[in-house]
């Protein structure tokens, strides 16, 4: 692996974040190693941006809206990064990467940077690469970071834990009440975007929007941000302004109130401990004699003549 030229990275050099991110998301240990020193050297320069989760069902228009959201963005005179974190990218091929068709002219802009998921590793090691991604990004001086994900699995509170920002989008569909949107996900939610508000359905998204207004309003949140319920035509890109003008709001306020710096210190503190849990785990499975100790002390907990407590008490303490 060749040597990561922080300089130029920092200078915003393409390539040169293009290897560390491949640095960052290789498996090999020296690799990881390596990647961790550039992490370290990279970490006072990142930072320095809004970070966006996107998320939503296939076919919603999540790229659609990336592309128009990105463009408005760099018409504001933004860098913007793309990145996802994406379950099910070793089937679909890495389906962001695919994606580039519909956010063409985005990836064609020299302000754009656009990075398909990691296509290897469970959920968890996938997301872990994306955040170090994000990190990479910052340095490289991109200010806003988009993160997509499709709303599978844990997928979407994983990008709801890596974000300033998390924004749901949702079809005019006022009839289906959750649209396979799971509750948990409107809770993280800073805000809601009807897309598709067009043609024949610019009514339905209307009262698609009325609808979760109401149902907003009956959530109790404690947070100085109500989340703000928005609907938009990523196609026609309408109301893609009216959108970033209102992540700059929350953003100001935030910041302001000092949310913005706490909820990430809150984040990197979470951060730490999963990968603290995840290193515990992968050293279990790496020595054989615990390994066994492991297997035989679930079997002990199983038929009951062990508790959990003094099972996992033992483990830790042989660790
Ligand atoms: N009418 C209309 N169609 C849209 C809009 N946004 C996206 N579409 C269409 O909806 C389809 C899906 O859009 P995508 O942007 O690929 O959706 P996605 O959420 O990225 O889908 P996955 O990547 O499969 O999860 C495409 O045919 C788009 O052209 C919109 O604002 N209005
Ligand atoms: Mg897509």
């Amino acid at each position: 692996m060749p040597d990561i030229d922080i300089r130029k990275l920092q200078q915003g050099d393409r390539r040169s974040l293009a290897k560390a991110i491949t640095l960052v998301e290789s498996k090999r240990d020296d690799h990881r190693q390596q990647a961790q020193e550039v992490l370290e050297q990279i970490l006072p320069f990142s930072g320095n941006s809004i970070r966006i989760g996107i998320t939503g069902i296939p076919g919603v228009g999540k790229s659609t809206f990336i592309e128009a959201f990105g463009l408005h963005l760099i018409r504001q005179g933004k860098k913007v990064a793309v990145l996802a974190v994406d379950p099910s990218s070793p089937v679909a091929g890495g389906s962001i990467l695919g994606d580039k068709t519909r956010m063409e002219e985005l990836s064609r802009q020299e302000q754009a940077f656009i990075r398909p998921s990691p296509s290897e590793g469970s959920l968890g090691g996938v997301a872990h690469k994306t955040r170090e991604t994000m990190l990479l990004c910052e340095a490289a001086g991109y200010d806003v970071i988009l993160v997509e994900t499709v709303g599978v699995g844990q997928s979407e509170y994983e990008v709801a834990s890596m974000v300033d920002f998390f924004l749901v989008l949702m079809l005019p569909n006022a009839g289906d009440e959750l649209q396979g949107i799971k509750k948990g996900i409107l809770e993280l939610a800073n805000a809601l975007v009807i897309n598709k508000a067009d043609g024949e359905s610019i009514n339905l998204a209307k009262q698609t929007q009325q609808h979760y207004q109401n149902a907003f309003h009956l959530l109790q949140s404690s947070s100085f941000w109500l989340p703000r319920v928005m609907s938009c035509s990523a196609l026609e890109q309408k109301n893609i302004a009216d959108i970033w003008e209102m992540v700059l709001e929350f953003y100001k306020a935030a910041k302001e109130n000092g949310f913005f710096e706490q909820h990430r210190r809150e984040q990197n503190s979470q951060w730490m401990k999963k990968l603290l849990h995840e290193m515990i785990e992968l050293r279990l499975n790496q020595n054989q004699q615990i390994r066994l100790l492991s297997q035989k002390l679930q079997q002990d907990v199983i038929q009951g003549n062990c508790t959990p407590y003094a099972a996992a008490k033992q483990l830790v303490e042989k660790l």
